[in-house]
């Protein structure tokens, strides 16, 4: 047993429903990773650095979580980082299909490798990265949503009013 989990995702940008399974899962493992996907062939709103700052400063007060980027496939990085232990929330049923599938895959991939399902907090349970992104485009209140630098951050990204 390793005691360390890695918490892959896109985090564009970090939320409260993030941090909430950052900080359960910190108080379960022995040291959390969080990785955010670097994919070129993306266009996220905010650049990898910056998606790994936002983590940084949301989660600077929690010792036992650090910040990294990878790309590629996710299993070439857990194995790199010597990790058997994937942490990933569920919200929904949807996400339910989804992380089904990538986990069989990973798992096809990697017989060692298990992933660990955390429920979200029914307060963010209908929380996400793209909602969260959609309210800060029209300039409605995201403060309920994510940490004040992350809302400053929003609003510096959608500064010019939206059509
Ligand atoms: N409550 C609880 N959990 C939440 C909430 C919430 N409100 N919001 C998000 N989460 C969870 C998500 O369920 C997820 O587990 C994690 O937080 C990160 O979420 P996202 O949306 O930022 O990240 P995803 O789902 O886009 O990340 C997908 C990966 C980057 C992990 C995946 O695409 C990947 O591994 N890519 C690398 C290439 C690869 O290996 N491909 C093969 C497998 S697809």
């Amino acid at each position: 047993m390793t005691g360390i989990a890695i918490c892959p995702g896109s985090f564009d940008p970090v939320t409260y429903g993030h941090l909430d399974i950052i900080k359960r899962g910190a108080k379960i493992f022995d040291h959390v990773i969080v990785a955010v996907l670097h994919n070129s062939g993306k266009q996220p709103l905010f650049t990898v650095e910056e998606r790994v700052e936002l983590l940084k400063e949301t989660t600077k007060d929690i010792p036992n979580v650090t910040v990294d980027f990878f790309e590629g496939l996710l299993i070439d990085y857990v194995r790199k980082k010597n990790v058997g232990v994937v942490l990933r929330g569920l919200r929904a049923i949807s996400d339910y299909e989804y992380e089904l599938q990538i986990a069989s895959l990973n798992k096809n991939l990697d017989d060692n490798i298990e992933t660990c399902f955390m429920m979200t907090n029914n307060k963010y349970s209908f929380l996400s990265s793209s909602m969260v992104k959609e309210v800060a485009k029209y300039h409605s209140s995201v403060t309920d949503l994510v940490p004040d630098h992350v809302e400053a951050a929003l609003k510096e990204k959608f500064r010019t009013p939206q059509a």
